[in-house]
């Protein structure tokens, strides 16, 4: 069998790679000359467990090459990227879907099966796909075959979630999905959960929206239990356990490329109806303004002038920042010119501006935004390197938080609304 996968990133290199392990000679496509070239050359431009390796493998047996244009297969796969829209509700940007598709159609014959992998809006299959190839003249589900099969693997732990993972498959007819089943038995093991494309494309994207649904939750209940003065971390910290009860953990915001991008898919699709996710996302996005202001008025009630942010990416132990709200965080404390700013992220160096010594120096509070592991436990010699010793820990991740003289989290920051009341100016 051949097949052409068009798109070479975080999910359609390790895709392809996937099918050559299992002896089918594949053609990866991208639109970089670099990618293409380096990966002929065996060298990996993602960071992810495995690749390396099995990029390796599959280039000594000849069953893997990347190219920029594609070739006649069995089967193509794209996987190209769906960003948000610069329009009303952030809908899904299909500009990179059709250029795929455009650049395959040369190649395509009768019999073959086509598979979109990447995240798509509700009803792109039926809507967009399935037209553009009517219009070349193919009949789907008779000599066409159209399947939507999303991706649901973890960044970290991809190359093993591509085999164990349970697959949707979601074909335009059911024959669509049966070819489409019969590609992915070539390596998954997880269960093929045969469906509807557009019940495939709605699924997807209702894992991440039922995450940043659960997470707007958590953060809701931190504003509640900052008014009322009730510990919210303690809150959701009894309420688990229930045995039937999941509230997910508050932060600075909710970051990555997915349940920051997704949900605004079904909103843009059905905008009265969506009202919950559209809430569910303003709550989440308003959360760095929450933490800026609780910030100032930590700075303003000690005249504090030096803040050291832990944590530039957009979760833990990973060197990702899409969407990160620490980002957006330590971008707006930089403009308040009466604050200096240190920033320190061990899997992001770009962003730190000093050794993790130096920006603890003359600090009066570290504000902890990422739940990497290096921060569960902040040396003691740094905390005395520090003017005022307090910390603002987001994530509620340090161990030894004993170890402050003042350490916030988002369960008791209204502490401060105890304390004397002082004017205080918030520029945001
Ligand atoms: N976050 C919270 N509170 C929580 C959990 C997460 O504030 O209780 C924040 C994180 O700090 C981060 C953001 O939300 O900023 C996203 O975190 P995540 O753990 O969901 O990480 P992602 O986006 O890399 O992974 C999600 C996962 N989807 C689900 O759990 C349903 C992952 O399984 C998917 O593979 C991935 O999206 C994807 O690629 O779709």
């Amino acid at each position: 069998m051949k097949i052409v996968t068009v798109g070479l990133g975080y999910i359609g290199l390790p895709t392809a790679l996937m099918f050559a392990k299992h002896g089918v000679n594949v053609v990866g496509v991208d639109i970089s000359k670099n990618i293409v070239q380096q990966l002929n050359q065996g060298i990996v431009q993602i960071e992810e467990l495995g690749v390396q390796e099995l990029l390796q493998t599959v280039l000594e047996k000849k069953l893997f090459q990347a190219s920029l244009v594609p070739d006649h297969a069995d089967a193509f796969i794209i996987a190209v990227p769906t960003p948000n829209a610069r329009d009303q509700y952030g809908s899904c940007d299909l500009q990179y879907v059709k250029k795929a598709l455009d650049t395959i159609l040369p190649f395509v014959h009768f019999g073959n099966t086509i598979v979109v992998e990447s995240t798509i809006s509700p009803r792109t299959m039926d809507d967009v796909v399935t037209p553009f190839f009517e219009e070349a003249g193919f009949e789907i589900g008779s000599n066409l075959f159209l399947v939507h099969c999303p991706e649901r693997v973890l960044p970290g732990n991809i190359l093993h979630e591509l085999v164990f993972n349970d697959r949707i498959i979601g074909g335009i007819t059911p024959e669509c999905t049966k070819k489409g089943k019969i590609l992915y038995q070539t390596f998954v093991r997880g269960e093929l959960l045969e469906t509807e494309a557009k019940v495939a494309e709605l699924s997807k994207l209702m894992e991440n929206t039922y995450r940043d649904v659960n997470i707007a939750l958590a953060n809701e209940l931190v504003q509640i239990g900052t008014k009322l003065k009730i510990n919210a971390l303690d809150v959701i910290r009894l309420a688990n356990r229930h045995p039937r009860v999941n509230l997910h953990q508050p932060g600075p915001g909710v970051g990555g490329h997915c349940l920051a991008v997704d949900p605004y898919f079904i909103v843009a699709a059905a905008p009265k109806e969506a009202k919950l996710i559209n809430q569910g996302r303003e709550i989440n996005s308003s959360m760095p303004q929450f933490i800026l202001k609780q910030v100032v008025k930590i700075m303003e009630m000690n005249s504090g002038t030096k803040i050291t942010i832990l944590g530039q990416a957009y979760k833990g132990n990973i060197d990702d920042i899409r969407e990160s709200p620490a980002i957006h965080i330590a971008e707006q404390l930089r403009l308040l010119t009466e604050y200096k700013i240190a920033i320190y992220d061990p899997h992001v160096q770009e962003e730190n501006d000093e050794t993790l010594k130096q920006a603890f120096e003359g600090s009066d509070l570290v504000l902890v935004l990422c739940d990497h592991d290096e921060f569960k436990k902040i040396a003691v010699e740094n905390i005395q390197l520090m003017k005022t010793r307090m910390a603002f820990d987001t994530k509620n991740i340090i161990s030894n938080g004993m170890d402050f003289d003042n350490y916030y989290t988002l369960g008791n920051i209204f502490q401060f609304e105890s304390t004397k009341k002082k004017e205080i100016r918030f520029p945001f």
